[in-house]
């Protein structure tokens, strides 16, 4: 009997038993079914990715499950990724991204990053666990964003210390910075000085489009 269960269930699946094979040929399959791929991503990759979390809150997955999940969404976001960034050709600004250092979570910074390039922004992806200092160095070398992500609350105290260090460079008046991750709230980047907050891909493309523009203005 032909298997009827959605295209988008398998998938949320295939990561969760954390199966990269079947996850990346899902994609695929899903694709060329005509399926959206947002439709994909949201309702397949990052449900997998919150109802992991769920377990591991509730004690029935442990690290290494989180870890072949989230090598399962990676392996399917490779397929993903050339039809999420789209063909944007001018450059919409330069963004440098990356994740706060002591953190290496790093599948959210890198949906950001992808729906970022598809946007026509020029990104330098700075990778996890990166220093004030790397993020500075990256301000100097022409970023007009600076985006800096996190996923651990204990880890989230060092976005405070990427906008200190900026501002301890003389850089501040001239580079603007995004903040995001499941933990950060508004009221949160406010606090420490940040210029923006998305808690999600698509706001952040919106978000840095607006900071671009006043760090870059025409
Ligand atoms: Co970790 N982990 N983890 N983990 N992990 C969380 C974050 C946790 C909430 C799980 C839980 O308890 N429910 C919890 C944090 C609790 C807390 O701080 N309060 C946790 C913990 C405790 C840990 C360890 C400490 C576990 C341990 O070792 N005991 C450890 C820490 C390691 C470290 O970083 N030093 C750890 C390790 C790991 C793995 C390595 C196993 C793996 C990460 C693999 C990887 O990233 N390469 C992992 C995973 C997979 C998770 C969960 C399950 C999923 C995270 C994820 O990828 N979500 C996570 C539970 C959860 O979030 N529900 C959890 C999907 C992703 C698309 O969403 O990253 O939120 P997200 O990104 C979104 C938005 O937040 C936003 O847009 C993205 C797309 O919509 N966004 C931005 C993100 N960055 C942005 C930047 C922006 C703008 C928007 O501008 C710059």
């Amino acid at each position: 009997m032909a298997d009827t269960t959605s295209c988008e269930t398998r998938l949320r699946q295939a990561v969760l038993n954390g199966d990269a094979a079947a996850a990346a040929s899902l994609v695929a399959e899903g694709l060329a079914a005509g399926i959206p791929p947002r439709t994909l991503l949201d309702d397949g990759l990052i449900a997998a990715m919150g109802e992991a979390g769920r377990l591991f809150e509730a004690g029935e997955f442990f690290v290494p499950e989180l870890l072949v999940s989230a090598r399962a969404m990676k392996a399917a976001m490779a397929v993903l990724d050339p039809r999420l960034a789209g063909e944007a050709r001018t450059s919409a600004g330069r963004i440098a991204i990356g994740t706060v250092a002591g953190d290496l979570h790093d599948i959210g910074k890198n949906l950001v990053a992808t729906m970022l390039r598809g946007a026509g922004f020029d990104v330098d992806d700075l990778g996890v666990d990166v220093t004030p200092s790397q993020f500075v160095q990256a301000a100097r070398a022409g970023a007009h964003v600076i985006g800096v992500s996190s996923l651990l609350t204990t880890t989230m105290i060092s976005m405070r210390a990427v906008v200190g260090a900026l501002e301890d460079a003389g850089l501040r008046g001239r580079v603007k910075v995004m903040v995001g991750g499941a933990p950060v709230t508004p009221e949160y980047a406010e606090a420490i000085g940040a210029d923006g907050f998305s808690d999600n891909a698509g706001g952040a493309v919106t978000l840095a489009r607006r900071l671009v523009a006043m760090a870059r203005p025409s």
